[in-house]
């Protein structure tokens, strides 16, 4: 593809309708947003495919073996911070197997995921297989926001402790599970059963709770004696879950029912995040799905459309690293930007979707980094995405390695974007099934 999107000075495009900059209050702090296309400062991106030196990149090796390495380096040390390649003393336990779970069509596993004797740390997951499919199958994996027992209403589904604590912390009862299937619509677990699709998940506070700690997490299982706080460049809270889904893919591995080569990293916001930076750092994950993941996920920082890099990282100071800090309010000193986020995928799958009304997490800024990523897979011989300009709501565009779509609501995880995902999981990882 030829790169009319390098050093490109973006301002106005009227794909998105134009809307007013708006006020927010957030902790006590007044920010303007802008949602005006008109209104976007003038920005160069961070070419992908040259070096930091300026450098051109043209090949697959120079890519491999330089410019991905120094990508790497600079997410992991100004954005998500560095975490630990290996888990401490890692053991996997199935507290149940099921084979008769949802009438039948399934079988339902749980795992406890333990990291070291002396810790009272462990991560629960919850597997669905399908019954019908007598191999090896593919896996979606994806964190979630309320709890295991928030996915569907099977009442079997035992709550994670992590859970739990989290409902005593915020002064709520736990015994009174009244949400059991709460989430389902973000979940449809049937459907993808029946295509042919496991599915897992794991409550993402049993990983790091979702607020500014540092000992209620895996992050504390790697303190130094005495540490209290982290390293500018160490990882935080977004890195932390990523490593977590990273852990799930090593229980994958041991079992046989599942096909570890084909496991794909799913997320909604926030969570997709996560699975941005999990299919980033671990190449084992055989694609990547990003639901509205916005700003720190795939929306471009440069923009500073909707949330920016002082929005998040104020009103959530533990997702990134300390260093993240230094480029509020100056997204241009930014080494990188998140089409280079895109990019670490390929050659890689990647579904990136967006809604058309969550503009807080930039639509267009999504599928942009989708586009200036798209060079790399060339570079693979393979299209990354099929085209160029937006296409309209609910019309997906699944033809290259990196599929996009923006579908009509708010900022949700929806039945229609998981048929999507089901559609291009079946094109891209070839399933026989
Ligand atoms: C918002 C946050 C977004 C997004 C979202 C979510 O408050 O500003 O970055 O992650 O939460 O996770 O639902």
């Amino acid at each position: 593809m030829k790169s009319p999107f390098f050093n490109l000075i973006l301002k106005k495009n009227a794909f998105l309708p134009v809307f007013l900059c708006a006020s927010i209050l957030a902790f006590g702090q007044n920010f303007n947003v802008n949602y005006d296309e008109d209104k976007i400062p003038p920005y160069i991106l961070p070419e992908v495919l040259k070096m930091q030196d300026g450098t051109p990149v043209s090949s697959q090796k120079e890519w491999v073996e330089q410019r991905r390495p120094e990508i790497m380096y600079f997410f992991e040390t100004e954005m998500f911070g560095k975490s630990p390649l290996k888990s401490p003393n890692i053991q996997f336990k199935v507290l149940s197997e099921n084979k008769n779970a949802l009438n039948g069509k399934a079988t339902r596993k749980e795992v406890q995921i333990y990291f070291s004797k002396n810790k009272d740390i462990s991560i629960l997951m919850l597997i669905y297989l399908p019954n019908q499919v007598k191999d090896a199958v593919p896996v979606f994996i994806g964190l979630n926001f309320g709890g295991n027992h928030t996915i569907n209403k099977d009442p079997d589904i035992s709550i994670s402790q992590g859970w739990i604590a989290d409902q005593q912390r915020k002064g709520e009862d736990p015994g009174k599970i009244t949400d059991r299937g709460s989430a389902s619509s973000r979940w449809p677990v049937e459907l993808i059963l029946e295509k042919g699709y496991g599915v897992a998940t794991i409550y993402c506070g049993d990983i790091d709770p979702d607020y500014n700690n540092l000992q209620d997490g895996v992050i504390s299982l790697f303190h130094r004696k005495g540490q209290t706080k982290s390293e500018p460049d160490e990882w935080a809270t977004v890195a932390a879950w990523a490593w977590g889904l990273s852990r799930a893919l090593d229980y994958f591995e041991k079992d046989p029912q599942i096909d570890a080569k084909k496991i794909i990293v799913t997320g909604h916001s926030r969570l997709g995040k996560a699975a941005l930076w999990a299919g980033a750092k671990d190449e084992r994950f055989a694609m990547v799905v990003s639901n509205d993941s916005g700003c720190g996920g795939a929306a471009l920082s440069r923009r500073k459309v909707g949330e920016t890099v002082e929005i998040i990282n104020t009103k959530f100071p533990y997702w990134f690293c300390e260093n993240f800090k230094k480029y509020n309010k100056n997204e241009d000193a930014l080494p990188i930007d998140q089409h280079e986020l895109i990019a670490l995928i390929a050659p890689r799958p990647i579904y990136i979707a967006s809604a058309e009304e969550d503009r807080w997490a930039d639509p267009k800024g999504e599928f942009l980094s989708g586009l200036y990523a798209s060079p790399v897979y060339s570079l693979f011989g393979l299209q990354g995405l099929p085209v160029n300009e937006m296409p309209k709501v609910n019309q997906p565009v699944m033809s290259g390695q990196i599929a996009y779509h923006i579908r009509t609501g708010k900022h949700d995880i929806t039945q229609y974007d998981w048929e999507q995902y089901l559609i291009f999981a079946d094109k891209s990882l070839k399933k026989k099934h």
